[in-house]
């Protein structure tokens, strides 16, 4: 995907669910149509919607309802760069993030972009629930080592389950 500066990310996105993450010349956003194939994104599967449910009640939150699915797929080298999740509507419900293939650096930081951040090293399975007071707080992942999965391969691959739609 493009970046309104004209870049590109270096992690590759797509999405399935409702609506799905986009970012293109015009900024980034939350859409219902995959750009790149004009169509809607695929059906969020029932089996991701169960385990974003459970890992959000196993970790004390509210069941989670995901109307989107972020897949980013890492190739090593490729990082993403410091950031708040502040696009969706429903700021109280939390996002569950789920990692599978190369293990990566996860880089907790605080609510101030200057914050300083906290290494954390995910592998494939472990699944991180964020909600509540860090919901907003920056974070990113460190350039990925080069590795060979057994399942994936080189690269790692991320699935991050939001509402984003306001509360019903
Ligand atoms: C990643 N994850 O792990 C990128 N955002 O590849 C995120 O940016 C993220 O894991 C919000 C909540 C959890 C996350
Ligand atoms: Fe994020």
């Amino acid at each position: 995907m493009a970046t309104r500066g004209g870049g590109m990310l270096s992690v590759a996105m797509t999405n399935c669910g409702k609506v799905g993450w986009i970012s293109d010349a015009r900024g980034y956003r939350y859409d219902r149509i995959d750009p790149l194939t004009g169509h809607p994104w695929p059906e969020l599967p029932s089996l991701f919607g169960s385990v974003a449910r459970e890992a959000a009640m196993a970790a004390g939150y509210d069941a989670l309802a995901p109307d989107a699915c972020l897949v980013n797929r890492y190739e090593p080298r490729t990082k993403l760069s410091l950031h708040q999740d502040r696009d969706e509507l429903d700021l109280a419900a939390p996002i569950v993030s789920v990692s599978l293939g190369l293990a990566a650096t996860f880089l907790f930081g605080g609510l101030q972009r200057n914050a300083p951040t906290r290494k954390v090293r995910v592998e494939s399975g472990d699944v991180v629930v964020w909600g509540g007071a860090s919901r907003l707080a920056f974070h990113a992942v460190a350039p990925l080592a080069a590795g060979e999965h057994r399942l994936a391969g080189a690269c790692r691959i991320n699935l991050t389950f939001r509402r984003v739609a306001s509360p019903a």
